[in-house]
């Protein structure tokens, strides 16, 4: 079934907007998408009739709220095809999942001398945590080298892994070059040697259908806000066997079991890694998001973003001094380049003058820049509301760009 756009275009209302006296046409969905009215009119509803803290109260608000927060956590389950629903947890974000891993998984299983391998395209957030940690346990950080294409060197990932090598965590999509990365490969290597694997799955989310168990990763993390849904709220997926494992990340209320002043003892899974009151609404709307998406199913929104983004490369081939950044054979929805004689900045910059949002820079992927020697790209990065009208508009302002700063 194909996706009526223009329809679809409706259901969000920010897009609908002029900016700078032009219609506005969204290029940064890596960054974060818009929302969709299904997400918003959840989180109105949530505080218009159900607010209430949870697994605490005994009163009928309480109740709802916990029931609710309790089966969003089972539709996210079945989204990504998670064996337990306690082994979804909540958190802030991707960035706060892979902090959680970084703090506890390590705090339990690295020693000093070890090491932990991530890739040469991993977003700031999936190489500081792992730094500060190899910090904290003088731990070593390795990493897989790409080619000029933007692909993982498989041959050198095999040669890295080694009798120490304790976890690998790679991105399944990179947000600087839109390569798809062959996470079951890499999974089957490392587990061929017992080491788990993290997946960073922050772009993967709102592009393809995600199976963790298909996969057999064992971390998946993703971001509420860049499939849909709202802001500060995200999963950590862990397998159960780790989970029960690690030491809880934070200490606070709802993770514990008993406390007493000379002994605590934590709760069971998934609360002992959820200190605090939780993020309800958020959850909630995260949980109308992942609805919204597979309503439209992730077929239909894989192909009609792949024609987008094919179209989109075809067009912008046409251009003068253009280099694209991030040519993988496996890749979706981020095309980054830059013109050769323009800094990405001022490109930029002309084209917000134009009511075209995109993102330029480093993109929090500061090694990738370094790597193709430049100081950062220009990125369209495209979601299901996309057209090719509006890849027109990013041509005619491109063209412009040349025409002033070339
Ligand atoms: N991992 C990847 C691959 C990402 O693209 C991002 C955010 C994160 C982790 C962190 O996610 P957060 O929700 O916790 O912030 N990427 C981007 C981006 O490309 N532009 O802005 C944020």
């Amino acid at each position: 079934m194909s996706i009526n756009i223009e329809k679809l275009r409706q259901e969000f209302p920010i897009l609908q907007q002029v900016v700078n006296n032009r219609p506005l046409v969204y290029l940064d969905n890596a960054a974060t998408t818009q929302k969709p009215k299904v997400v918003m009119e959840r989180l109105l509803r949530y505080y218009e009739t159900e607010n209430s803290n949870i697994h605490r109260g005994a009163h009928f608000l309480s109740s709802q709220a916990t029931e609710a927060y309790e089966q969003a956590r089972k539709t996210i389950q079945r989204f990504i095809n998670a064996r337990h629903h306690y082994e979804v947890i909540f958190t802030r974000g991707t960035t706060e999942a892979i902090n959680l891993v970084a703090s506890s998984f390590c705090k339990k299983f690295i020693k000093q001398g070890d090491e932990i391998l991530i890739s040469a395209m991993e977003h700031h957030a999936n190489i500081v945590p792992w730094q500060m940690a190899c910090e904290d346990y003088g731990a070593v950080l390795k990493v897989i080298p790409m080619n000029e294409a933007g692909e993982l060197d498989m041959n050198a990932f095999q040669q890295l892994l080694g009798k120490k090598t304790r976890l690998v965590a790679v991105t399944h999509i990179s947000n600087a070059l839109g390569t798809i990365n062959p996470v079951k490969e890499i999974i089957d290597i490392a587990h061929a040697r017992d080491i788990p694997v993290l997946v960073d799955g922050a772009q993967a989310t709102p592009h393809m259908a995600i199976d963790v168990q298909a996969m057999d990763c064992d971390f998946y993390c993703f971001s509420g806000h860049k499939m849909y849904g709202p802001m500060g709220v995200g999963v950590l997926y862990g397998k159960e066997k780790w989970l029960n494992e690690m030491p809880p990340y934070q200490g606070g209320g709802e993770m514990i079991s008993e406390v007493r002043f000379d002994k605590t003892t934590y709760n069971e899974l998934p609360f002992k890694f959820e200190a605090g009151t939780p993020n309800v609404a958020d959850v909630l709307g995260m949980e109308a998001a992942m609805n919204f998406i597979s309503s439209l199913g992730h077929e239909a929104i894989a192909i009609h973003e792949n024609s987008l983004l094919q179209y989109a490369t075809d067009r912008l081939q046409e251009l003068e001094k253009i280099r694209f950044v991030g040519t993988a054979k496996q890749k979706t929805g981020v095309l980054s380049f830059l013109f050769t004689d323009i800094h990405p900045y001022d490109t930029g910059t002309i084209l917000d003058k134009l009511g075209i949002a995109v993102r330029t820079g480093h993109h929090c992927a500061q090694p990738v820049m370094d790597f193709f020697d430049i100081p950062g790209t220009v990125r369209a990065s495209l979601a299901l509301y996309n057209t090719r009208e509006e890849i027109d508009i990013l041509m005619a302002g491109l063209q412009k760009v040349r025409e002033m700063l070339a």
